[in-house]
């Protein structure tokens, strides 16, 4: 892994330790500890394959050990959903710059073309639905007497799928928020006014998504760390690992003593810490988890 990358986690996890109440250490943690899982897969995965049949089963039987599970999701969950990722080939990133649409400069400079752009993404989402995945992550919370869900996504669809016991910590197209009193209120208008004002004040309103070069909430962090801090299991599915803080979670996961489980098409940075990995598509592999 190349320095900058070790010493950004090292920064993200101090900075989240920090925030963090301490964690539990569960008694079955030391099993799992114990279980470096598999074979990782080197090469890149046609379009849905998954590890050795034996790798899934050493998940299982972790998990079904398991008292404290936290999941952690990205766009390539959705992905299956059909909402579009942000560093595929199809990924929003390819066709749009980040600079002008995802940052609260950009936003200063230009909130009508932003808000265009949110515009477009909201009609899209809004025909989209949970897929099986997003069904087995909202099915762990019933299963697991410790369970956290922390999604990087914005689209709404964990919800969707009946999650509740999560932290959206990139925000969520679906709310938006003022500019001047800071109310956040759910609007679901497709589409949106725009310019959209607020109704208390008068305000600008924006979207309640984290941009680039904004703090993610207190609250978010500390529920993740403590969550990450305290599972026997940290599941991460559909996340290139790239963006911090969450870039940074699987190694607090780690260093804490957790199994990391990584379920991905493809390979990526944070792969090599996994103790699992499982390649090809969220909707094929996250249900079977949890089949018997
Ligand atoms: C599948 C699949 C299938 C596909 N099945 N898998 C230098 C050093 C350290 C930090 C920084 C730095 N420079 C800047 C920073 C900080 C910055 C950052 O990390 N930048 C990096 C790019 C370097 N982070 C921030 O600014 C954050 N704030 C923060 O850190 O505050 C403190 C601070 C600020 C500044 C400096 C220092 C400290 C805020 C981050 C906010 C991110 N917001 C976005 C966009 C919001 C816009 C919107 O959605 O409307 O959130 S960026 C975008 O990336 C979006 C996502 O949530 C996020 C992560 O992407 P994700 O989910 O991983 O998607 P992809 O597309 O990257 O990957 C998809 C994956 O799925 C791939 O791996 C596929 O293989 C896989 N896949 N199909 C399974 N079917
Ligand atoms: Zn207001």
């Amino acid at each position: 892994m190349p320095h900058s990358l070790r010493s950004k986690d090292a920064y993200y996890s101090r900075l989240s330790l920090r925030a963090a109440s301490i964690g539990l250490i569960s008694p079955h943690r030391h099993n799992l500890l114990a279980c470096r899982l598999t074979t990782q897969p080197q090469q890149a995965a046609p379009p849905t394959t998954m590890g050795t049949g034996s790798t899934l089963q050493l998940i299982r039987s972790t998990l079904a050990a398991a008292r404290s599970v936290t999941v952690l999701t990205g766009a390539g969950i959705s992905a299956d959903s059909g909402v579009p990722t942000f560093r595929g080939a199809d990924g929003l990133w390819r066709q749009y710059r980040a600079e002008d649409l995802a940052t609260p400069e950009a936003f200063e400079r230009d909130p009508r073309l932003v808000w265009e752009w949110y515009n477009w993404r909201r009609e899209l989402i809004a025909t989209k639905r949970p897929n099986p995945a997003h069904d087995a992550v909202a099915s762990m919370e019933r299963r697991f007497e410790h369970f956290w869900l922390i999604t990087q996504n914005v689209d709404g669809l964990h919800r969707d799928a009946g999650s509740r016991r999560l932290s959206e910590i990139h925000g969520n197209i679906w709310k938006v928020r003022c500019t001047d009193c800071r109310c956040i209120v759910e609007n679901r208008d497709v589409p949106i006014a725009i310019l959209p004002l607020c109704q208390s004040c008068g305000g600008l309103l924006r979207p309640h998504i984290v941009w680039f070069g904004e703090s993610l909430a207190a609250e978010d962090l500390e529920k993740s760390a403590a969550a990450l801090q305290s599972s026997d299991v940290c599941l991460i599915v559909g996340t290139s690992g790239l963006v911090y803080p969450a870039a940074g979670f699987g190694a607090i996961a780690k260093q804490a003593g957790a199994c990391i489980v990584e379920i991905n098409i493809d390979s990526t940075p944070r792969s090599n810490l996994a103790d699992a990995t499982l390649q090809g598509r969220a909707r094929d592999l996250v249900p079977l988890l949890l089949e018997a």
